[in-house]
């Protein structure tokens, strides 16, 4: 590592993660946040295949997506960033399938992923869950964290002028998030959709006991964050109460040692205050130092 860092005058230790794990030929690596959903959607799937990995938290709460040498790299800004060797995945669906793939190869099995489990996959990765979640967060805290975020990327800007274009590309995402929020018709379609899904999942439940037959699979991983970001807004009484087979399944699926490693340990009962009481605290030192 370094000897990396001698040869391409790298600073930041991104740098040395990103380019180090490649030069020691590391085991994989995982760019994520227990915040980012579909980070949890990965991780779950990782630890149901028992799939070993380094793990990297970006917290996008506080522009650390954001970063140069991350943003360079992945100038979407979105988690989760897979990573084996070289081979660097985006997305989550391709992500999920990789991982299907390598544990099929692992275990000597032929049929990386079924055509039910891809369905369902497709499905839970088709719902957004980005208006949903910021219109039932308090708008002084959203406004807060966008601000700070705003700040961040032109802070980035300034060290990167090279990357001002791909920032800007953020920074007009940001004010349209804004504007998508004031149209309550966004909210209505994303919550018809989700409920759409939810009653899907429901009847589904009532003849299985997970999304696909009588074993725990990728579709579930994609399913339960869906579930833990309905808890973690406080509207499990709207969307999962009434709905007693996923209510029954949600409870099935917390006792998973992948849940509690990754959503458990960060939003069950009282640690859910912890972690965004962390944030927060970042969040507050910082700007009031003015330190983005
Ligand atoms: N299409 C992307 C979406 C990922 C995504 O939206 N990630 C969110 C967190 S779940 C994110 O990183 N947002 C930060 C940002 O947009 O700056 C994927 O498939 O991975």
């Amino acid at each position: 590592m370094m000897q990396a860092y001698f040869i391409f005058g790298i600073k930041t230790i991104w740098e040395l993660k990103l380019i180090g794990c490649v030069a020691l030929g590391a085991v994989m690596q995982l760019y994520h946040h227990p915040y980012s959903m579909d980070s949890q959607k990965v991780r779950i799937a990782l630890e149901e295949k028992g799939i070993d990995y380094t793990s990297y938290h970006v917290n996008p709460l506080t522009g650390k997506n954001m970063d140069v040498p991350f943003f360079r790299i992945n100038p979407s800004a979105k988690l989760p960033v897979f990573q084996n060797g070289s081979h660097i995945i985006f997305h989550t669906i391709d992500i999920i399938q990789y991982i299907e793939r390598l544990s099929a190869s692992l275990n000597g099995e032929d049929n990386p992923i079924s055509s039910k489990v891809m369905e369902w996959v497709e499905r839970i990765e088709s719902w957004n869950p980005k208006i949903f979640t910021l219109t039932h967060i308090p708008d002084k805290y959203r406004l807060f964290v966008s601000k700070f975020i705003r700040r961040v990327v032109i802070s980035r800007m300034v060290e990167a002028p090279d990357l001002a274009c791909l920032y800007h590309v953020k920074l007009r995402e940001a004010y349209e998030t804004e504007d998508n929020l004031k149209s309550p018709m966004n909210l209505q379609q994303s919550e018809e959709k989700l409920s759409c899904l939810l009653d899907d999942a429901e009847i589904q439940l009532s003849a299985t006991t997970y999304l696909v037959g009588e074993d725990f699979t990728t579709a579930d991983s994609m399913f339960v964050p869906i579930l833990a970001r309905i808890t973690l807004l406080d509207l499990e009484e709207k969307y999962i109460s009434c709905r007693p087979k996923i209510t029954a399944y949600y409870d099935l699926v917390k006792r998973r040692p992948s849940y509690k490693k990754v959503i458990g340990k960060y939003f069950g009962g009282w640690r859910k205050y912890r972690t965004l009481f962390k944030t927060m605290c970042f969040l507050c030192i910082r700007s009031m130092l003015g330190k983005y």
